[in-house]
């Protein structure tokens, strides 16, 4: 395989940092097309990691690959996501510093499979005891049940990623992998009961009618023909040519058995899955200006899925209980205001059964903390998207992908400089776009569009979607908004425009409002706090029909959880893999310039590439440096007392750097090269290793 690897190795530069004309966009491109035509996907800018979809499963995934990156130094072997998970392991363990892996590119760029192959590593990356087995079985096949119940097919990915993913897998202090921890992010519940043309529900509703078997389907009332139903073929695709739902659900439950299921909470789950399916159809008349349910079957399903009584749920979802001078009214709904309300149900269940999963995978990879433990965390987020119609939810995942460019370019670009000035360090500065200035115009208090959509939201009376978009156009004046005058009548009254890092985006106006406001009737809560399905009856509580305070809004709920995801990863020692998908037909083989040209430039790669050709690969505190080297110069070993600059000094000198090499800033050494400190390190292995046959020689002689 080595000889392989090699042999590949002469197709195009493994590291654009070796770019001679380091400024062309053309010449960047034109590598990575070298490589990605001779299947070879990973490129590196220095330490980041740019990997090409391939849109193929490539033979280079397998055991005997780990097993040669393991432990091997970064630059020796061709680029690999294995050897990026391997030097953030290394870090990790070296260092005893938490880690985090920043996962970025658009929709069906490669992240999500980008990010298993790093679990996979990881869940590899020590020798097994059964113990470790059995968190690394539950790592892994936990991943097919989020997966299930949180992706699902869009025009852009069959497998798009619905929800946000932070995971933090937890080693002991020997590397060992002990538990994890994920955090999730606004699922696109949406879809639940709506998906557009050519796109499908979540993947779960398919598995199930597709691999339940004849029992299963009666005890649900099912029949295996997702077309029955109203909440599964409104994209008019619900057969996927690309994937196997019969498959898939064998699949995912075992990843439930492994992560703890009863065999009833597997059976209330999939009751749960089933009687969301029967919302979908159930329908309303009007008689008489009375709401009624139409055709009784499916709300008889329902009923008896989830254990609540038949009357309860029908009157939730015909009429609105409201509280007036102290006394309880109902109030009949319109029948659309019925479909509105049963959707809304449909909704808050399966979300809330989503978190419950979550949850539940969390207990069963909880860990007891302990000294020396520390973490690699792993985002996988939903990528920047465009569809023909973008409502709230692309408006809040392009947000999620502003801030986590910010984030990149916070930490690559800016920081990297602005530490260069700090230091004293020579430098010539790269300019580069910043996208704050979008992140701003979304999130800033008052002004920013959360802000004025809250403020629409809380506003009594009659607000619309109409009037929030009026008065955006009223208000925001900002180079990255626009609204239907200043687009010329591109887009239309109801749309507004958003220019954004990687795109302009039309954003239809249309359900934000009740979107962001995300309330649910009181009546349908409470129905669903008295089933004796007992997942439900956890997931609606008692509590929250008590408080008074309003919940807040989910763009806002979104923007906080934003933020403390950033206050995570920026805690953490950061590598970037940067995702690049190669045409827009999700095809193997074809690479397409226009469209990968255009992701190079938003994501910043070419300044990437300045920045780290002008800059140093590394960087640490003077302190830390002679504490870790000083047993490789007499001058500083056993013990140094003089200023730790010096102490640098001396090391570097007796280790032979040249000086062109490296640079001492005022509190930081930064060496140009990662060969000069792989050869440092080398250098303490070897050391330590003398050190300690010294020491075991002693005491033989002693005894
Ligand atoms: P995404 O996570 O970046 O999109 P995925 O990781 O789901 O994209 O990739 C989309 C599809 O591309 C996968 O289902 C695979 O078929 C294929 N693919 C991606 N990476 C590889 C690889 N390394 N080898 C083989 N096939 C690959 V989204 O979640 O939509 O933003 O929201
Ligand atoms: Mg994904």
């Amino acid at each position: 395989m080595e000889h392989d690897l090699h042999l590949r190795d002469r197709v195009g530069l493994q590291d654009f940092v070796l770019l001679e004309d380091y400024h062309d966009v053309n010449a960047f491109i034109e590598n990575l097309r070298k490589r990605f035509n001779e299947d070879i996907i990973y490129t590196y800018i220095g330490p980041v990691l740019v990997s090409v979809n391939p849109y193929r499963e490539l033979p280079i995934y397998s055991q005997e690959y780990i097993e040669t990156y393991r432990g091997e130094a970064f630059y020796e072997l061709p680029p690999h996501i294995y050897a990026v998970s391997d030097m953030a392991y290394r870090s990790m363990l070296a260092e005893r510093r938490d880690q985090c892996v920043l996962i970025s590119g658009e929709s069906g760029a490669g992240k999500t499979e980008a990010t298993k192959k790093m679990l996979y590593y990881l869940a590899e990356a020590s020798h097994h005891a059964a113990e470790v087995d059995r968190v690394k079985d539950r790592l892994l096949q936990s991943n097919p049940v989020l997966e299930a119940f949180g992706n699902a097919k869009t025009t852009r990915n069959d497998n798009s990623s619905r929800f946000g993913k932070y995971m933090d897998i937890q080693f002991n202090f020997k590397g060992v992998p002990v538990g994890g921890h994920i955090l999730n992010y606004l699922l696109e519940k949406s879809r639940v009961v709506h998906q557009a043309n050519g796109e499908r529900n979540f993947h779960i509703f398919y598995q199930l009618l597709a691999g339940a078997d004849e029992r299963l389907l009666q005890r649900l009332h099912l029949v295996s023909d997702p077309d029955q139903y109203f909440y599964l073929k409104q994209g008019g695709s619900s057969q996927a040519r690309r994937i196997n739902d019969e498959q898939d659900l064998k699949v995912v439950r075992r990843g439930l058995e492994v992560v703890d299921f009863s065999q009833q909470e597997q059976d209330e789950l999939f009751a749960i899955v089933a009687s969301v399916i029967h919302m979908g159809n159930i329908t309303f008349e009007e008689e008489d200006h009375i709401t009624r349910v139409e055709d009784g079957e499916h709300a008889n399903v329902v009923a008896q899925l989830l254990g609540c009584p038949l009357d309860v749920l029908k009157q939730a979802l015909t009429h609105k209980a409201i509280e007036a001078r102290g006394e309880k009214m109902h109030t009949p709904l319109s029948p659309d205001q019925s479909v509105y309300a049963r959707d809304a149900l449909a909704k808050a269940v399966y979300e809330r059964l989503f978190t419950w999963l979550v949850n539940k995978v969390n207990f069963s990879l909880a860990f007891e903390e302990q000294h020396g433990q520390t973490v690699m965390g792993l985002l996988d987020i939903y990528g920047f998207e465009i569809f023909d119609v973008n409502g709230f939810e692309q408006f809040c995942i392009n947000y999620c992908n502003e801030k986590l460019q910010q984030l990149f370019i916070e930490l690559t670009l800016k920081s990297e400089q602005d530490e260069y000035l700090r230091e004293g360090i020579e430098w010539e500065p790269v300019e580069y776009f910043n996208n704050k200035i979008i992140c701003d115009l979304i999130e800033e208090k008052h002004r920013g569009i959360i802000a004025i959509l809250d403020e629409e939201c809380l506003l009594p009376g009659e607000t619309t979607d109409a009037t929030f978009l009026s008065k955006m156009e009223d208000t925001v004046v900002h180079p990255h908004f626009r609204d239907h005058k200043a687009a010329r009548k591109e887009i239309s009254r109801e749309e507004f425009q958003l220019k954004h890092y990687a795109g302009d985006v039309t954003y239809s106006v249309t359900g934000f409002l009740d979107k962001n406001n995300d309330l649910l009737f009181r009546s349908l809560k409470e129905a669903m706090i008295e089933t004796t399905n007992s997942i439900t009856s956890t997931i609606f509580t008692a509590a929250e029909m008590e408080s008074k305070k309003r919940p807040e809004t989910a763009g806002t709920q979104f923007k906080t959880s934003l933020s403390q995801l950033m206050v995570i990863l920026m805690s953490k020692e950061p590598s970037y893999i940067r995702c690049i998908k190669p045409n827009d037909a999700k095809r193997s083989g074809i690479f397409t310039e226009k469209i990968v040209r255009h992701q190079v430039k938003y994501l910043g790669l070419v300044e990437n590439l300045r920045v780290r050709r002008a800059g140093f690969a590394y960087k640490r505190n003077y302190d830390f440096f002679v504490h870790r080297y000083k047993s490789l110069c007499p001058a500083t070993w056993p013990s140094f007392n003089g200023p730790a600059k010096t102490g640098v000094q001396l090391i570097c000198e007796h280790l032979g750097y040249n000086p062109s090499s490296y640079k001492l800033g005022r509190t930081k050494i930064f060496v140009r090269s990662p060969r000069t400190l792989f050869e440092t390190e080398d250098a303490l292995q070897q050391r330590k290793h003398q050190l300690a046959c010294l020491i075991q020689a002693k005491f033989k002689g002693f005894r």
